[in-house]
């Protein structure tokens, strides 16, 4: 459940807002709908006022996500370039886009491989060494104004990126490789600066990695962010823009099918997923 403050949540597919320990159901309206809105309409239709209500005990938290795309910045923090610059048959791109002045901007996800707070997300059947990427995600409108803040994980590939920085997109954009949520903390309620990013990952219980970083040691602004992603393309549904990882774990350890991995944002909330390796085709 998220933390204090506002926050959009989707409980059993409905809309719902909790506001200082209190919810309503935002009734005809989802996420598509409010993020269709300018941010002023948008904040207006939050305050309207609405019938307290009290979720369904253990009801299912859904991403809060409608069909917005998933786009991700990457080398935005020192760790990561140190991450890639191990992993990677030449650091020099990395290297470049850490100091350029546009970032690494790449699409991550359709909402259809986004999964939720509980859901399992996948590594890859033909992927070696994986690791999740705990990032702030930004919600923008269809104006590409900020109006909240969830928590992503941008699961990765180190072994197909490693092989070839051409390789981002198949290390980076498969069926379960995003998660959000567990809320949209609503941006005139929640300030992204100098916010604890935590990551746990457990395995047969025992916690096998805890670390942590901070917004601050991000090297990029998220208005500068969110003004490239926006250059020269619409997004009339709003869409998420995951802002970089700060955390990645040592070169010998890699993600396995039954971990449990936890992210936790300062006045976000705590996103709690099970891993799975992906099935393969023959699945489908
Ligand atoms: O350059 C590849 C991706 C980097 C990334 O996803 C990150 O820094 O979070
Ligand atoms: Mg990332």
């Amino acid at each position: 459940m998220p933390a204090a403050g506002r926050h959009l949540v989707q409980l059993d597919g409905a809309t719902y807002m909790k506001k200082d320990g209190t919810w309503s159901r935002l009734d005809g309206s989802t996420i598509d709908s409010l993020l269709r809105l300018p941010q002023d309409e948008l904040s207006r239709l939050l305050e309207e006022k609405r019938p307290e209500i009290q979720p369904r005990d253990g009801a299912d938290i859904g991403a809060p996500i409608g069909s917005q795309e998933v786009w991700a910045a990457g080398v935005t923090y020192r760790r990561s370039l140190e991450a890639r610059t191990d992993e990677a048959v030449s650091s020099d791109p990395y290297d470049r886009v850490y100091a350029a002045a546009r970032p690494e901007l790449f699409f991550k996800a359709t909402a259809n491989r986004v999964r939720g707070h509980g859901e399992a997300i996948f590594i890859r059947s033909d992927s070696t060494w994986d690791v999740p990427e705990p990032e702030l995600a930004v919600v923008c409108n269809s104006r590409m104004q900020v109006v909240g803040y969830t928590i992503g994980n941008d699961v990765s590939s180190r072994s197909i990126e490693g092989e070839n920085p051409l390789y981002v997109p198949q290390a980076k954009v498969f069926d379960g490789s995003c998660a959000l949520g567990p809320a949209i903390a609503l941006a005139w309620d929640y300030s992204p600066s100098d916010r604890a990013i935590e990551l746990d990952i457990s395995r047969d219980a025992a916690l096998v990695y805890r670390n942590s970083t901070s917004t601050s040691a991000m090297r990029r602004e998220i208005p500068e962010l969110v003004a490239y992603l926006g250059r020269d393309q619409r997004f009339d549904a709003g869409c998420f823009l995951l802002t970089g990882t700060g955390i990645v774990p040592p070169s010998d350890f890699t993600l396995q099918e039954g971990d449990v991995v936890t992210i936790r944002i300062d006045g976000i909330g705590q996103l709690t997923n099970p891993v799975k390796r992906h099935p393969g085709a023959d699945s489908y």
